[in-house]
C-alpha cells in the first residue's frame, strides 16, 4: 500500500472481519491502515453494523480516483438480517468511501469475491469485479465488472444452476492480447 503519513515508507492494510465493535455487537468487523515504518495505527474503519465481518474479503485496487493514495474494496457479503451484501471502495489516505455497491436481493450475498482487473474500458484506469453468490437464485453466482473511475456497470455474466460463478476471482492479466485486462473465475 503507497506511503499515506508521508514518512516515504509504504503502508500495509489488516482486514480484521471477525472483529467485535464493543458498541455494535458481534463479528462488525474493520479494517486497519498500519504504518509500515512502526506498526502504528494510522486509521481504522468498522463495520456499520453487527454480523457485517467487514473486511471478508478485501483487495488493494490502487489509485482510482487520481488524488496519488491507494483505493481498497472492502466486502460485507454477509451485511445484515437479509445477506445482501456490499462493497465499499474506500480511500487508503483518510479512509472516506468513495462509492458502495450493494445487493439487492435476499441472500444475494453481493461480494463474495472481489478482484481488481487490467483497464477493461480503456479510460487509462484501473477497473475491479465483484462476484455475487445468488443463493436464492439456484446458487447461479454473477459477476459484476465496474469502471474503477466512475463506478458503472461495464458488464455482467450470470451463471447456469448451480455454478456459483465467481466464488473464487481473480485478475488474469490479458490473455487475447486486445488491451483489455482479462478475469479467471
Ligand atoms: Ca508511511
Ligand atoms: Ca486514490
Ligand atoms: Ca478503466
Amino acid at each position: 500500500m503507497r506511503d499515506v503519513d508521508g514518512d516515504g515508507v509504504a503502508e500495509l492494510v489488516v482486514a480484521c472481519p471477525w472483529y467485535w465493535e464493543p458498541t455494535q455487537g458481534r463479528e462488525t468487523g474493520r479494517v486497519v491502515l498500519l504504518s509500515g515504518a512502526s506498526g502504528t495505527i494510522i486509521w481504522s474503519l468498522v463495520g456499520e453494523q453487527s454480523a457485517d465481518n467487514f473486511g471478508s474479503p478485501m483487495i488493494c485496487v490502487g489509485d482510482i480516483d487520481g488524488d496519488g493514495f491507494d483505493e481498497i474494496l472492502v466486502s460485507s457479503a454477509d451485511q445484515g438480517t437479509l445477506n445482501l451484501g456490499r462493497v465499499y471502495v474506500v480511500s487508503t489516505d483518510d479512509a472516506h468511501v468513495i462509492r458502495s455497491h450493494m445487493g439487492s436481493l435476499s441472500g444475494e450475498r453481493l461480494g463474495t469475491a472481489l478482484s481488481r482487473c487490467k483497464d477493461v474500458d480503456g479510460d487509462g484506469v484501473v477497473d475491479y469485479a465483484v462476484s455475487t453468490q445468488l443463493i436464492p437464485d439456484s446458487n447461479r453466482g454473477r459477476i459484476d465488472v465496474y469502471s474503477g473511475a466512475s463506478g458503472a456497470l461495464l458488464w455482467s455474466k450470470t451463471g447456469d444452476v448451480n455454478d456459483g460463478l465467481g466464488t473464487f476471482l481473480n485478475s488474469a492479466g490479458d490473455w487475447d492480447g486486445d488491451g483489455r485486462g482479462d478475469l479467471v473465475a
